[in-house]
């Protein structure tokens, strides 16, 4: 299972790293599965928040028959689900005040998820703001948190695990100028003790390496690799062992 898998690295204090694959952008998706089973990344990460093509099914199952890795859907909306992906990131944007994010289109989804089987893990999806608007600030119709104020994101957090979600998402926007900084993340990671993943304008081993040391579990890219995808295995080298 996915989430005990997560657990277990955390426990272990062993940092993963997650590929973030726009189903529209995929140009560099085989040169990454070429690499030996060391180099790639703990899990695939499926999904964007507006797409063009229809082809999130043929990109999980293209990534299921490279290799063993989990594949894991991030859909922007209930469209993007499907039924061949492993498990399910169900988010809950709990930064924003927008109630379609916050469960309405939960509400609708929830009959599709259930007759698919698909391993569902319970994500607060905390918007940070990152310099610039992004895509998911933009189509979310919600204020990222102001990148200054740590103690309103760690509140943000705190509270998403008090409503019993398994993991909480620090999110910069895919693109963003600027990460969640190390500060906010120490501030967060005072605060719970679930499973945190960052992700959003990563583009540097080092970087990534100052992330995990601050308290993320699992940093998540996607931008850098479809750039650069040799950079992954020199991000697991940043992250691996702190
Ligand atoms: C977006 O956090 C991910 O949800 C990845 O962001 O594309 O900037 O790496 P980047």
């Amino acid at each position: 299972m996915i989430y005990e898998e997560i657990l277990k690295a955390k426990k272990q204090q062993r940092k993963q790293l997650f590929v973030l694959v726009d189903p529209d952008k995929t140009g560099h998706l085989e040169n990454i599965l070429q690499q030996p089973e060391h180099e790639l990344p703990d899990a695939f990460l499926v999904g964007g928040t507006l797409l063009e093509e229809n082809n999130t099914q043929a990109v999980v199952e293209f990534i299921k028959k490279a290799c063993r890795k989990p594949v894991i859907l991030f859909p922007g909306n209930p469209s993007q689900l499907c039924s061949n992906a492993d498990g399910l990131l169900l988010l809950s944007l709990i930064s924003g005040r927008n109630p379609e994010l916050l469960i309405g289109q939960h509400v609708l989804a929830a009959p599709l998820i259930h007759k698919s089987k698909l391993e569902v893990i319970s994500v607060g999806y905390i918007l940070m703001d990152s310099g610039k608007p992004t895509a998911v600030s933009y189509m979310s119709n919600t204020v990222p948190i102001p990148a200054d104020k740590p103690q309103i994101a760690a509140a943000t957090a705190l509270a998403g695990t008090q409503l019993g979600l398994k993991c909480i998402y620090l999110e910069g926007g895919s693109g963003g100028q600027q990460h969640p900084s190390t500060e906010v993340i120490k501030a967060v990671r005072a605060f719970i003790d679930t499973p945190l993943l960052v992700g959003g304008g990563i583009t540097t081993p080092e970087q990534a390496r100052n992330i995990c040391k601050a308290g993320a579990d699992i940093l998540v890219g996607g931008t850098i690799f479809e750039h650069e995808p040799n950079l992954v295995a020199e991000f697991i080298r940043a992250i691996r062992p702190l």
